[in-house]
């Protein structure tokens, strides 16, 4: 097992991996910008280096600074966590090339699904259901006479793409032409590449995600699905586990599609296959090779720690377990806790006067807030997460308004005014909702 882990992250899941580490009689070392000097993960690390300004693109972005600090404190492995440089394959390559384990996918597989054409190719090729889609399109025509060939209406996607961006749909052939405009010149400014694909437009569909684990034995399990359609602007906002909308032959049949892809792909670490569902039917989006913010829900129903499992995975060990012997209990939901306004979601940063978390049975929040930590103003605006679990979805759903009622967060205004109206609606009580059944209600109460 590693010595000294350097965490190349910040804010909860920096202290998540910490906790990892720790568990594991692992050392740690953080990395922070100068504008995360007192945070917790760096309180609580073995070592701290500062690696830069408080803008990511010169501190947690910044490639060269973070390996060299794991050279000079003598890190023999990197967790990436989320974001930043997690899904950067140049970046796995570098810390490689420097002796340095990256904990998570080998950097080719991180490069192949980092192309949503090649990735997929690749799910096809290892039988996962896509959606109807289309090659590159070089020009117009092209995508008219896909469009025509796969039937309307559909969506226009950026190669590079990812989490929403340069993605237009046209309902018909004459918006064909500004939507392979406006996507290309989108995907032109945002990634490294402006080359776009099509697909049919699936309209009502969820967000249904599987969670799995394979080791570099070629030993793959999944760890069932998340339904992650509560979201707002291509953001999660709530997620859960089981997926109400799915029945027991559904579950198991995607779960088992997803690991065996999985093998055929020679896939290894955590890794997340994103589905649409509609109708009954599972589409493959895409897949993320880095461990998940939503991570804990799954973590909560099989009682594995998913870091746990990458940190060993990592340094060469085998899963030592197989489907069969993973079992789900009861039902989880995650709320993600911004400092934002509820209403107009304008960041709202500042120091936190008074922080209590809720406890008790079944709840877990993952944060690194303490009384009198200010939020800086530079990163990704949550602070919380906020995991509850129960045997029914019931049970859970009473506990989620307890746990809700019993945070105290001052100083700051935050967005679980917002998480309480949510899990108030008869349709989500139902669990009767799909990827834009947030933005309706918002839309609905302007
Ligand atoms: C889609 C789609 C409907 N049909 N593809 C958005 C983020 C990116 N990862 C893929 N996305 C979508 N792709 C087809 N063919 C709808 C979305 C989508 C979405 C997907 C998952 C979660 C939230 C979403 C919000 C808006 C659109």
């Amino acid at each position: 097992m590693f010595e000294k882990v350097l965490i190349a992250n910040r804010g909860e899941v920096a202290l998540r991996i910490h906790r990892a580490c720790r568990e594991m009689g692992i050392k740690t070392v953080a990395v922070h910008s100068e504008a995360d000097a007192n945070a917790m993960h760096v309180r609580l690390a073995d070592e701290a280096v500062c690696i830069g300004p408080a803008r990511s693109t010169e501190s947690y972005l910044n490639k060269s600074a973070i390996i060299s600090a794991a050279i000079i404190t003598g890190a023999d492995a990197i967790h990436p966590g989320y974001g930043f440089l997690s899904e950067n394959a140049d970046f796995a390559e570098m810390v490689e090339e420097h002796g340095i384990t990256f904990i998570g996918p080998k950097p080719e597989q991180i490069r192949m699904m980092g192309d949503k054409l090649k990735a997929r190719e690749a799910a096809i090729a290892s039988g996962l259901p896509v959606i109807p889609g289309s090659p590159a399109l070089p020009d117009v025509d092209a995508a008219k006479k896909w469009a025509k060939e796969i039937g309307y209406p559909i969506i226009i996607k950026a190669k590079a793409g990812g989490g929403g961006k340069g993605m237009k749909v046209a309902f018909s052939e004459d918006e064909i032409e500004t939507a392979y405009t406006m996507a290309r010149a989108e995907a032109k400014a945002s990634f490294t590449s402006d080359e776009v694909y099509m697909e049919k437009y699936l309209q009502k569909p969820r967000h249904i995600e599987i969670q799995v684990l394979a080791d570099t034995f070629g030993n793959v399990v999944h760890l069932g699905e998340r339904d992650c359609s509560i979201q707002r602007k291509n953001q999660k906002v709530i997620e859960e586990t089981p997926s109400p909308a799915l029945n027991q032959q559904q579950r198991e049949e995607i779960g088992e599609i997803a690991r065996k892809a999985m093998e055929q792909i020679g896939y290894s670490s955590a890794g997340t296959l994103e589905f649409l569902f509609e109708d009954g039917k599972f589409y493959f989006l895409e897949m993320n090779t880095r461990l998940q913010v939503e991570h804990p829900i799954t973590e909560a129903l099989t009682g594995i720690d998913i870091v746990r499992e990458q940190l060993r995975i990592a340094a060469g060990a085998k899963l030592g377990y197989e489907q069969k012997d993973i079992s789900f209990q009861g039902h989880a939901i995650e709320c993600r806790i911004n400092a934002e306004d509820p209403e107009t979601f304008a960041p709202n940063p500042g120091k936190i006067t008074e922080w209590h978390a809720p406890g008790g049975l079944g709840v877990r929040v993952d944060a690194e807030i303490y009384s009198g930590y200010k939020i800086p103003p530079f990163y990704d605006s949550m602070i919380a997460k906020l995991i509850v679990s129960a045997k029914t979805r019931n049970g859970a759903l009473m506990r989620l308004h307890r746990a809700l009622e019993e945070f105290v967060i001052d100083g700051v205004k935050t967005t679980i005014p917002l998480h309480q109206k949510i899990i108030s609606q008869p349709d989500y009580i139902d669990g009767i909702y799909n990827i834009h059944w947030l933005e309706h209600l918002l839309d609905k109460q302007k």
